[in-house]
């Protein structure tokens, strides 16, 4: 449906003023709007790479958003309350730089600087607040999902501080036709829709053109019909009319109870022509290629502008960007006026608000916290999280419809679910939706102010791991719990068990950040107290995601006077091992306790026998040589047990010894006779050292 012109105007007090207020002119607007499609074009033509026709399609979008409705400090980027902006097509990079530009967060020297070594232009936008970038782009499909998750951390710090600010903030997001398409967004649609999150206003760039043909090759689906089936607001414009778009944000900013998507009927590559002078708009190859040469020329000439000096920005545009900065300046002494009104009835609040934003680690009372012996490690799990909902107030845990089994209910016990207009709850059920939950969960965690877990099968992690490559990436400490972490899983069967699984895991501990670190922290733990130590970690860990591997069965409890706290060096002697060992024997999980099973009888053979609990070799590896080398010297004899592949194990291990791990899928039994079948016990711990002398 269009909407109806005006018809937002009914009792939204205040938007009135918003409405009153005069509007900048058309011309200025499309100007401006030019003036991005000139940049954008410039800069991949620059570059000789990039994506243009896209940008110059949504120019008209972003510049309504940024010079009428974003409300954000401009001296005080990463202010909580801002309203944030989640691009989802990271290829459209060149639009989001070179509206920063317009806004004085990058110079015309960076756009210039467009996919070059160290330039902060990169060919995909990352994350940078202080440059106005809320998310790293590029996964189709996972930005929109981030901002469905920053709606709901809004929602849950409104409930749980009271601070009107995070009332009034909004989050927008922009999508493309790849993100429509792409799966993920079924799970961020309904959970968007279902959660009522009217702060969420999605722009949906509908040029019909995508990479390699266009939309109607590929599909016929009523994208409208199908967001208002979720129970989104929906709304039709022309993308490209400033007055429309503006008309549209302001509705959905006036709508109470629902999503808003705003389908703007965009053209590709707006004002693009070809070496001929004729159009070269909605034309797939302008997607990802330079409009180049003469089709450059004619273009830019077409827009108003100078091929022979085309990074500028005119001097109206300069004014329409100097009154909204001016604007932001009103604007912003209002709202911090209305924080610090907040912050002064409520100075407790205001002052743990402070050290959340600051993501400082919480105090939780570790000691406190008692195992019962011999529990599955998911159980142990479960004990943790209770004290966590009772400690961590700001900490919100998810799971995919299996919170009674990953024991994520543990948490969710001392807590309540969030609903459609009561986010007074901590606990988010994100229905069958591995990937949106992680999504989601990453853009709780980028909005900021939370902590966030959220538990699955570890066997589903596979459907959660391009989510998890773009936390690691992005240095968000998202908690990704996974339970049921081998073929213990038992009478399910090989589709449930996991095999290949850690080793996957675990090759992002291996992959260093930005910042020099291991991208993830996997930890592993092998029986209940080690599990309150892994979490410790975990929450801790406040600089990359952590993955938590836990067991579905019961673990024996590893021999007494076990020293856990030494799980902080990724690897340890267990308690009970002998001094000068023959042999070494190494693993993670409950085939540690297997291991003590086999050592127990390797023993009674005069054998000197050392153990190590391995929980996660990532966080081994930062230890010193020294430490490493008194763990496992090299040169010594050593054996490694995985329900794994044995690859898992290899770093550890090395190549002179010996591995003993599941080379196949798994089978449908239950769990006991696996372990008889495939030789997970201290028999054949015993049998397979014995082939090492
Ligand atoms: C998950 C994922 N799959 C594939 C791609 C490669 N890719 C980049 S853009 C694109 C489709 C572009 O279509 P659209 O989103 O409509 O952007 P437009 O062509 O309109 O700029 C594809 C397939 C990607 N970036 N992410
Ligand atoms: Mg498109």
């Amino acid at each position: 449906m269009i909407i109806e012109k005006n018809h937002y105007l009914c009792g939204y007090f205040d938007y009135q003023q918003l409405i009153l207020r005069k509007m900048n002119d058309r011309k200025v607007m499309n100007h401006a709007a030019d003036n991005i499609r000139i940049l954008a074009a410039s800069m991949v033509e620059k570059a000789n790479s990039g994506h243009p026709g896209g940008a110059m399609g949504g120019a008209d979008f972003i510049n309504v958003l940024y010079s009428e409705f974003l409300e954000y400090d401009p001296e005080n980027p990463s202010w909580e309350g801002r309203d944030r902006f989640f691009l989802d097509p990271g290829h459209m990079a060149p639009m989001l730089y070179s509206e920063l530009a317009l806004i004085g967060k990058f110079t015309i020297d960076e756009l210039k600087d467009l996919r070059q070594w160290g330039s902060p232009t990169t060919g995909h936008p990352e994350l940078n607040v202080a440059r106005g970038i809320e998310n790293t782009s590029g996964p189709l499909g996972q930005g929109h999902a981030y901002a469905v998750g920053a709606a709901i951390a809004a929602k849950f710090l409104a409930a749980r501080t009271g601070n009107p600010v995070f009332e009034k903030e909004t989050i927008y997001t922009y999508i493309s036709d790849g993100g429509v398409e792409e799966e993920v967004s079924q799970g961020a649609g309904r959970i968007a829709g279902f959660l009522g999150l009217n702060n969420l206003i999605m722009f949906y760039d509908s040029n019909d053109i995508q990479l390699s043909t266009e939309c109607n090759a590929v599909t016929a689906e009523n994208t409208a019909m199908k967001y208002e089936a979720w129970g989104w607001n929906v709304l039709e414009i022309n993308g490209n009319d400033c007055e429309q778009i503006r008309e549209a944000l302001i509705a959905a900013k006036a709508e109470k109870k629902r999503p808003t998507l705003i389908i703007g009927k965009c053209i590709m590559g707006k004002g693009a022509r070809k070496e001929d002078n004729s159009s070269y708009e909605r034309n797939c190859k302008t997607h990802g290629a330079p409009l180049g040469g003469d089709a450059y020329k004619n273009t830019i000439v077409n827009l108003g502008g100078n091929p022979e000096n085309p990074f500028i920005i005119f001097d109206d545009v300069k004014e329409l960007y100097a009154k909204r900065a001016h604007e932001l300046k009103n604007i912003m002494a209002a709202r911090y006026a209305e924080e610090e009104t907040w912050a002064k009835s409520n100075p407790d609040k205001a002052a743990k608000m402070k050290d959340w934003f600051a993501g400082k680690t919480p105090t939780v009372d570790w000691k406190s916290i008692e195992q019962k012996e011999g529990n599955a490690t998911r159980n142990a799990s479960a004990t943790v999280l209770g004290i966590l909902a009772e400690q961590v107030e700001n900490m919100i845990c998810a799971s995919a419809d299996l919170s009674n089994s990953d024991k994520t209910d543990g948490f969710l016990k001392k807590t309540h679910a969030f609903v459609n207009g009561d986010f007074s709850g901590a606990f988010f059920q994100a229905g069958v939706a591995e990937l949106t939950m992680a999504c989601c969960c990453i853009g709780m965690a980028l909005h900021g102010g939370v902590i966030v877990a959220c538990g699955t099968f570890f066997v589903f992690s596979d459907y959660m791991k391009p989510a998890v490559r773009m936390a690691a990436l992005m240095e968000v400490p998202v908690k990704f719990i996974w339970t049921h972490d081998a073929f213990r899983v038992g009478e399910d069967g090989p589709t449930h068990e996991p095999v290949e699984q850690e080793a996957q895991i675990r090759l992002m501990e291996r992959l260093k950040n930005h910042s020099g670190k291991n991208s993830m922290l996997v930890l592993r733990p092998a029986d209940a107290d080690e599990t309150t130590e892994a979490w410790k970690l975990a929450i801790e860990n406040t600089s990359s995601p952590t993955g938590l591997i836990f067991s579905r069965q019961n673990i024996a409890k590893l021999p007494s006077g076990n020293d856990y706290s030494q799980t902080v060096k990724g690897a340890y002697i267990v308690a009970g091992s002998d001094e000068k060992p023959d042999v070494i024997l190494v693993a993670s999980g409950s085939e540690v306790s297997t291991l003590v099973a086999g050592a127990e009888l390797l023993r009674k053979d005069g054998l000197k026998i050392r153990v190590v609990s391995a929980p996660s070799e990532g966080l081994f590896r930062t230890q010193s040589k020294e430490y490493q080398e008194s763990i496992i010297p090299s040169g010594s004899k050593i054996f490694g047990m995985t329900a794994g592949l044995p690859v898992t194990l290899l770093g550890l291990v090395g190549t002179n010894g010996k591995i003993f791990g599941m080379e196949s899928f798994g089978f449908s039994a239950p769990y006991k006779v696996l372990d008889e079948k495939l030789g997970f016990n201290g028999e054949n711990v015993y049998n397979q050292v014995k082939t090492m002398f």
